[in-house]
């Protein structure tokens, strides 16, 4: 079945792979499965035939036959269950693979998100030279905490999994603002993530669709 996701038609990172559709194509790449991607502009996430895949027109959308998905999380999910690669065999480690997955997309991407919306969205408040250094510290905290549970281990829980998959795609997030270099640890974490062979397809891939226009200005 053709497996069809939707990305920025130009991402307002110009390609550093940190909008969401870069965490369903290093899914998809690493679970093999071959996909097209659909280019939406703002202006079309907003209308009718978007809104149609995603209630909030937003991307990535993924479609498969007559499946369609939102939301990287169950679009992730939906991959690692229907295809070897991204989670263990054993019922126990399943659940704790995906419970990582929730982790990051519950407890660590929040306050990320939080520092995103205080710098680019309420930067000119007259509040936000307050807020800022607050917003950091909650992630620190997480970040903190993340890092004390990884110690040295390669991956969050035995062999890579969709967990560590959405883990490193969150904290992609924070190399920007510099937080994640305050962690060696997962700095190293987010590294040998990158590494991987499906990573870099996947960065190729959305890179290839940005960098050009970003180039061309
Ligand atoms: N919870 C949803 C999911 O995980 O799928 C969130 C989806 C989402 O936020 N999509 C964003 C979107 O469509 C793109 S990824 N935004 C447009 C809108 O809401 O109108 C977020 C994103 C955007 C830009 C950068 N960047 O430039 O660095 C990084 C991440």
């Amino acid at each position: 079945m053709t497996i069809t996701i939707t990305a920025f038609e130009r991402s307002p990172d110009g390609g550093k792979g940190l909008a969401r559709d870069t965490r369903v194509r290093w899914a998809l790449e690493e679970v093999g499965q071959p996909y097209g991607v659909r280019l939406v502009s703002f202006r079309a996430m907003k209308e009718p035939a978007h809104l149609r895949l995603h209630p909030f027109g937003q991307i990535p959308t993924y479609e498969e036959g007559d499946l369609v998905l939102f939301e990287t999380g169950a679009i992730v999910l939906h991959l690692a269950l229907q295809h070897p690669g991204l989670l263990p065999a054993d019922a126990d480690a399943r659940a704790r693979a995906i419970a990582w997955m929730f982790a990051a997309l519950n407890t660590v991407e929040p306050p990320i998100l939080d520092l995103v919306v205080a710098r680019f969205q309420e930067g000119d408040k007259p509040w936000a030279e307050e807020r800022l250094p607050l917003v950091k510290d909650r992630i620190r905290q997480r970040l903190q905490q993340l890092s004390a549970r990884l110690g040295d281990a390669d991956w969050l829980d035995g062999a890579f999994s969709a967990g560590d998959l959405m883990m490193v795609s969150v904290l992609l997030r924070l190399r920007p603002p510099g937080l994640l270099d305050e962690f060696p640890g997962l700095a190293g974490y987010v590294a040998r993530g990158e590494a991987r062979p499906a990573y870099q397809r996947a960065f190729a891939s959305q890179w290839a669709v940005n960098a050009a226009k970003a180039q061309a200005g």
